[in-house]
């Protein structure tokens, strides 16, 4: 059994938690903020790395460094979808899809990185202009999630703000044991 001084590999920045009530201004900027640079900060892990490089699980049993940036540009599209959803329909409920099995989908495996980069510069630009767009009380609106149960945009907020750091400290995190 690991101690619990033990970092997870799985869990590089910690595991998600929410602070389970609204963000305050600030927060919310922060989190934006983190959303905005994730593009650039993941462009930046993978830099200069070759294939045979960006094929290397980033943990024994993980994704390789290709899939976890694929994997990105996968749950990313899904949350933008979220996000506008959130704003233009009532408590619409979040739609899951199986994160793993897509991972696995050939173009996940094998396409170059650059693909899934390019749709992340995009995406995230439309993103965090929608963000900053939300009057207060659109942080707030409610969305049904099948598993979790009901959430708020400030929730997706959260989620989000760690998720794409949470991606790129497994690719930093192995280049780092490695030495690339
Ligand atoms: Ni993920």
């Amino acid at each position: 059994m690991d101690s619990p001084t033990t970092p997870d590999p799985r869990y590089p920045t910690g595991r998600f938690s929410s602070v389970k009530r609204p963000l305050s201004r600030d927060e919310r900027a922060s989190r934006i903020d983190a959303i905005r640079s994730h593009p650039s900060r993941i462009r930046a892990a993978v830099a200069g790395l070759r294939d045979e490089q960006l094929d290397t699980p980033y943990r024994a049993g993980g994704w390789t460094v290709r899939q976890v940036v694929h994997h990105v540009a996968d749950s990313h599209a899904n949350a933008y979808i979220r996000f506008r959803l959130a704003v233009t329909e009532d408590k619409p409920t979040v739609r899951p899809y199986q994160e793993k099995l897509w991972a696995e989908l050939p173009d996940a495996k094998a396409l170059p990185v650059e693909a899934s980069l390019s749709i992340l510069d995009g995406l995230h630009a439309r993103w965090v202009a929608l963000l900053e767009s939300f009057a207060p009380d659109q942080f707030q609106r409610p969305l049904h999630h099948p598993e979790i149960g009901d959430i708020t945009v400030d929730t997706l907020l959260e989620l989000y703000g760690w998720h794409g750091a949470h991606h790129v400290a497994h690719i930093t995190d192995l280049r780092e044991r490695m030495g690339w």
